[in-house]
């Protein structure tokens, strides 16, 4: 079958990266596997419209990935995708799948794939091929018709039957053995055209800076988080397997630089020091290689990340958090300050590069704890401090809160993203004016003082990347201007 999976456009109003998307390089390896011919659209980097793709390509099937601000053009999409070809369209994400409901009501959609996608997205093909042998004329109406019961027994699926019903499946379990899985299918993706992974530090080709993923899901869950949408419970890759992999994405693909997406990489600390010694072993140690994600900071020895220093890792990020203890306890990140300061004492001791990820406007914050969160990171004195405002995703226990206690000052999908200077909720005493001032005063505190400023002119890539870092410093540090611009941009793309 041709298969089309479509990561939607969706700029974020700041100068952020764009990497091939990991879901959809993995959904297009285990097509490839079934068989199937299998283009992705980015159409973050693609000229073309998809309308234009669609119609050119014809796909049996169309994949369409969404988070929470990229729904609506997965909506969007979705329609136009219809508009000119009938195909059934299948989408999947974090988004969708904390509100199935929502997107599988829309017109154009069929079929919401919830949590991970791998397998319930090679039964949904198998049982569409299976149609298909019959058929001389297909439609999407008469495949949807609950008369065939294709998808009665189908885990992980929300879809919807031509007569409009919405049927929710039970869930599927989470694939036991990661091992099985294929590695991402990065030859379906323009690699030439992305970034590399921390662009604001470093200066790789983006055709040269790859992702991996050595476990998946986080055994915590914190109240702000959306990994709470995914399964709980925590599953790693061999070293074997992480290491073969990691061979081909340097041997083969010859990556300068490889970012580890796990959400808790470290929760088995044998694990990565049998990773860091087969990483050494393999002399797979000189592709420096970071910790995209916040790693535990309770289990961050001294001795575990001198050896993964030794074998190539470069930078690290901690989920930080907050400054205050008493936010820091109600936010179930199950961890204190001492541990972190160790953990960021442990770090720098080995010649890490350190991270800290940092959020303003917390359930119960008052202007003091929310200085705390600053000073604090003042006090950690990383490399990068990356200061957000909180934003209540669907499915988190603050979105729970704050729907209880708080006053949502966003109602469009498109506006849940973090970095826009503008707070997203107020709750008791906490103003939006207040989280919006102190997220101001964060970045100048922390970023305008002189260790920060002597380290980032000391190094090669800040005087390369000078024009942006310009841009960036002008959107953190000057009041906020009007970005509907850019909305306007995204939503009146005709050449959709
Ligand atoms: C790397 C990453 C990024 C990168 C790159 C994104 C990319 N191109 O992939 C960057 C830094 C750009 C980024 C940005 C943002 N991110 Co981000 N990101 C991640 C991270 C850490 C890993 C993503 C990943 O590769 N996962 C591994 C793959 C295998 O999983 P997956 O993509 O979810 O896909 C699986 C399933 O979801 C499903 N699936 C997904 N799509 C489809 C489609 C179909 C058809 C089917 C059948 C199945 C399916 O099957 C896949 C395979 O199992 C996740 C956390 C996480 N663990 O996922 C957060 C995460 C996805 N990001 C999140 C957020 C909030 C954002 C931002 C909005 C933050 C902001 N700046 O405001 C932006 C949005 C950017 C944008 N343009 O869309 C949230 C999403 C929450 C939500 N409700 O949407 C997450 C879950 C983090 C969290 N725990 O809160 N992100
Ligand atoms: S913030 Fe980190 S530790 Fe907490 S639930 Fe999310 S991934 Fe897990």
């Amino acid at each position: 079958m041709r298969v089309l999976l479509i990561n939607p456009k969706f700029r974020l109003p700041i100068d952020t990266r764009t990497t091939a998307h990991l879901g959809l390089a993995y959904l297009g390896a285990v097509s490839e596997r079934r068989g199937d011919e299998v283009v992705v659209f980015d159409a973050d980097v693609e000229e073309q419209s998809v309308s234009d793709f669609v119609q050119e390509y014809r796909p049996h099937i169309v994949g369409i990935t969404a988070n929470t601000p990229q729904v609506k053009q997965a909506w969007r999409t979705a329609a136009a995708i219809k508009q000119v070809h009938d195909a059934p369209i299948v989408l999947g994400g974090p988004h969708v799948s904390v509100l199935p409901e929502e997107s599988c009501a829309k017109p154009h959609v069929d079929i919401i794939v919830r949590g991970e996608g791998e397998e319930a997205w090679i039964d949904v093909c198998d049982r569409l091929e299976r149609f298909l042998l019959d058929q001389t004329h297909f439609s999407t109406t008469d495949f949807m018709d609950s008369k065939h019961e294709i998808f009665d027994d189908c885990l992980g699926l929300t879809y919807k039957s031509n007569d409009g019903v919405i049927h929710h499946n039970p869930d599927r379990v989470p694939i036991a053995d990661l091992d099985t899985l294929p590695w991402p299918a990065y030859h379906l993706f323009k690699m030439e055209r992305y970034t590399n992974l921390q662009p604001a530090t470093d200066r790789i080709d983006g055709a040269r800076s790859f992702s991996i993923m050595t476990s998946r899901g986080c055994p915590y869950r914190c109240t702000f988080c959306s990994q709470s949408i995914m399964p709980i419970k925590w599953r790693s890759r061999s070293v074997e397997n992480v290491i073969a992999e990691w061979q081909h994405l340097v041997h083969d693909l010859d990556a300068q630089e490889i970012g580890v997406l796990d959400d808790s990489a470290n929760i088995r600390v044998k694990r990565l020091e049998e990773l860091g010694h087969a990483l050494i072993e393999n002399e797979l140690h000189h592709v420096p290689w970071i910790f995209v994600n916040g790693i535990r900071a309770n289990l961050a020895s001294k001795e575990l990340l001198g050896l993964l220093k030794q074998a190539g890792l470069k930078r690290l990020a901690f989920g930080v958090e907050t400054g205050d203890p008493e936010i820091l306890k109600s936010i179930d990140k199950k961890v204190d300050h001492n541990t972190i300061r160790q953990a960021f004492r442990n770090a720098k001791e080995v010649g890490l590069e350190t991270i800290a990820f940092m959020i303003l406007g917390l359930p119960g914050e008052t202007r003091k704890t929310m200085q705390r969160t600053i000073d604090f990171a003042i006090e950690l004195d990383p490399l990068i401090a990356n200061f957000s405002m909180m934003t209540p995703y669907p499915g988190t226990k603050v979105y729970e809160i704050v729907k209880r206690q708080g006053r949502l000052l966003i109602n469009d999908w498109e506006d849940y993203v973090f970095f826009e200077q503008q707070a997203r909720y107020e709750m008791g005493e906490m103003t939006a004016e207040l989280v919006e001032e102190m997220y101001r005063k964060a970045y100048r505190q922390f970023y305008l003082r002189p260790s920060p400023i002597l380290r980032r002119l000391k190094t090669d890539d800040f005087w390369l990347n000078l024009p942006r870092n310009i841009r960036i410093a002008a959107r953190t540090f000057l009041p906020k201007k009007e970005k509907t611009g850019l909305r306007q941009a995204i939503e009146s793309d005709t050449r959709m």
